[in-house]
C-alpha cells in the first residue's frame, strides 16, 4: 500500500513536534539549465497548468518561474466566487468545464480547497437588468448550467439580512441563481495544485523572475530571469497583472490594459449570510468567509497602472452600496482592504492562446473573472502547449479574434464592471 505522507497520525504529530523537521509541501530547486516546458508566473493558473502537463499529458521536465511567492498575486487577493453563469457558449463551456472541475478538485490534489458550494445571486434593480438576467438564465439552461429566476420574495427568504423594500434607491426586482455556484479557499488552490505538481517533478522556483524571453528564427529558445538563462522550446506565460509586460519581452503587442480591482474584509461576524450576493448595477458583491468575515469587492479602478492598490473613492461608493443592499451592515468595522491588478480584454474575455512566435504561449486577459476559471484555464491551456493546439473549449479564445473581429463579449455576465 502506497504510504500516505498527509495521514492523521503524520498531522497529530506535527502538531506536536512545533514543525520540528516539518516536511515542506513542495521542493525548492534551484533552476535546470533547461526545461521542456517553462511556464512563467506561479498563481493559481500557472501551477494549474504545470499540474495539468505533468498529470495528464505527461510532460517530463518543467518548471514554473514565480518573481515572488506562488499565489501571491490576484490568486490570493481576490474574493473567490466560482460560478458558471456566462451569456455565450463559447464562455459558459469554458467556465462550467472549469466548475466541473472544481467540484472534484479536493480530491484530485488530495488537498482541501475547501469549495463551497453555497450558491452565488445575481441581483436585478431594473427593468432592463430583469430582461438581461432572464436571457442569460435561458442561455445558461440551454447550455445545461443550473441557474434560476427568484422575485425578491424569495430573495428575502434566503438572506433575511438584504432589504428588499421596494423604496430603495435601487429596489431589488429579483436575481439569478446559480446553486452549484459559491466560493473556494484561494491560497488552498495554489497550494494544493503546487504539491501535486511538486509531486509530479514540477520544479517550483519562487523569486525568480522572468526579465526577457529569448527568440532564433521565430521561435522561442528559453528566458532570461533573475537566476540566470533558462532554456526551454517552450514557454507558456500565465503572469496576470504584467501580461503587458512579458509580452513587450517577445515584442507582442497584447490588446490588454492593466487596472487595480480592489477588495476588503470585515472584522469576524456571527453567520449572517449563506451565499454569494452580486450587484452589477450598484456594483458591490458580498459572501461571508468560513472565519466570518464579509468579504466586499467592487469594480474596478478607472485608471491603469500596476500598483497593487486603489484609490479611496473605489471603497466607499462600494461600501455605500452594500449598506445600502444591507442596511444591518452599516455599523459592521472594516478589518483590512487590498488591491490586485487585472489584466482586462476589450470584449472582458480571456486569451489563451499560440502566439506568432513558435513554442510562445499566452494566457492571460482574465479579468475581474479569472479565479473561478483556475482549474480549467489550467486544463486547456496545458493541453494547447502539449499538443502546439488548442483545445475545443479554449479554440475562440485566441490572441487573433482581435483582428478577425470575432471578439466574445461577456461585459455583462463579468459580474464587475470594467
Ligand atoms: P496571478 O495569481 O496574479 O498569478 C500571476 C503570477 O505571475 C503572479 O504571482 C506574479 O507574481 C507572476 N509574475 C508576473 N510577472 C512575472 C515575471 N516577470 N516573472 C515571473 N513571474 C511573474 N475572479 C473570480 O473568478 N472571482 C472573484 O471573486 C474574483 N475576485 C477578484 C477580486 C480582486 C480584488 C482581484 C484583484 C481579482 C479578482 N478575481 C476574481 C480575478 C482573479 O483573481 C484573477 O483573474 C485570477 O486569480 C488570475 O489568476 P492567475 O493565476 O492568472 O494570476
Ligand atoms: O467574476 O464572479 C466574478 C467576480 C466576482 C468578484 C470579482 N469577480
Amino acid at each position: 500500500m502506497k504510504k500516505n505522507r498527509y495521514s492523521i497520525f503524520s498531522l497529530a504529530r506535527n502538531a506536536v513536534s512545533y514543525h520540528k523537521d516539518w516536511r515542506a509541501a513542495w521542493r525548492s530547486p534551484d533552476p535546470a539549465p533547461s526545461y521542456d516546458v517553462i511556464v512563467v508566473g506561479g498563481g493559481g493558473h500557472g501551477l494549474a497548468t504545470a499540474y495539468y502537463l505533468a498529470a495528464k499529458h505527461k510532460v517530463g521536465r518543467i518548471a514554473v518561474l514565480e518573481k515572488g511567492w506562488i499565489g501571491g498575486g490576484n490568486t490570493g487577493r481576490n474574493t473567490t466566487i466560482v460560478r458558471s453563469n456566462y451569456l455565450w457558449d463559447e464562455s459558459a463551456h469554458l467556465y462550467e468545464k472549469s466548475l466541473q472541475l472544481w467540484e472534484g478538485l479536493s480530491q484530485e490534489l488530495n488537498f482541501n480547497v475547501m469549495f463551497s458550494q453555497r450558491g452565488v445571486m445575481n441581483l436585478g434593480h431594473s427593468l432592463q437588468d430583469m430582461r438581461d438576467i432572464y436571457r442569460r438564465s435561458n442561455a445558461n439552461r440551454l447550455n445545461g448550467i443550473d441557474s434560476e429566476i427568484l422575485s425578491p420574495a424569495e430573495i428575502k427568504a434566503m438572506v433575511p439580512a438584504m432589504n428588499v423594500s421596494e423604496n430603495a434607491r435601487y429596489p431589488v426586482l429579483g436575481a439569478s441563481f446559480q446553486p452549484r455556484g459559491g466560493v473556494a479557499r484561494h491560497d488552498a488552490v495554489a497550494w494544493g495544485f503546487a504539491r501535486a505538481a511538486d509531486e509530479r517533478g514540477v520544479d517550483i522556483i519562487q523569486n525568480c523572475e522572468v526579465s526577457g524571453i529569448l527568440k532564433e528564427n521565430g521561435a522561442v529558445t528559453g528566458v532570461e530571469t533573475n537566476r540566470g538563462v533558462i532554456r526551454s522550446s517552450k514557454v507558456a506565460v500565465v503572469a496576470a497583472g504584467h501580461s503587458s509586460v512579458l509580452g513587450s519581452m517577445a515584442e507582442l503587442r497584447m490588446p490588454i490594459e492593466s487596472h487595480p480591482l480592489q477588495a476588503l474584509v470585515s472584522e469576524p461576524l456571527k453567520p449572517v449570510l449563506d451565499t454569494v450576493v452580486m450587484s452589477n448595477a450598484v456594483h458591490g458583491y458580498i459572501s461571508q468567509s468560513d472565519k466570518g468575515e464579509l468579504v466586499i469587492g467592487a469594480g474596478i479602478d478607472a485608471y491603469v497602472g500596476y500598483g497593487q492598490r486603489g484609490s479611496f473613492s473605489i471603497i466607499e461608493g462600494n461600501v455605500a452600496a452594500i449598506v445600502e443592499l444591507f442596511p444591518v451592515f452599516s455599523r459592521v468595522r472594516m478589518l483590512r482592504q487590498w488591491g490586485g491588478i487585472v489584466d482586462v480584454c476589450p470584449d472582458a474575455c480571456p486569451i489563451v492562446s499560440k502566439t506568432s512566435i513558435k513554442g510562445l504561449y499566452f494566457n492571460c486577459g482574465w479579468g475581474t473573472g479569472g479565479f473561478k476559471a483556475t482549474p480549467g484555464s489550467g486544463w486547456v491551456f496545458a493541453h494547447t502547449v502539449a499538443h502546439d493546439e488548442p483545445h475545443a473549449l479554449n479554440a475562440a479564445f485566441n490572441i487573433e479574434r482581435f483582428t478577425t473581429g470575432a471578439l466574445i463579449d461577456e461585459h455583462g455576465a463579468a459580474g464587475v464592471a470594467h
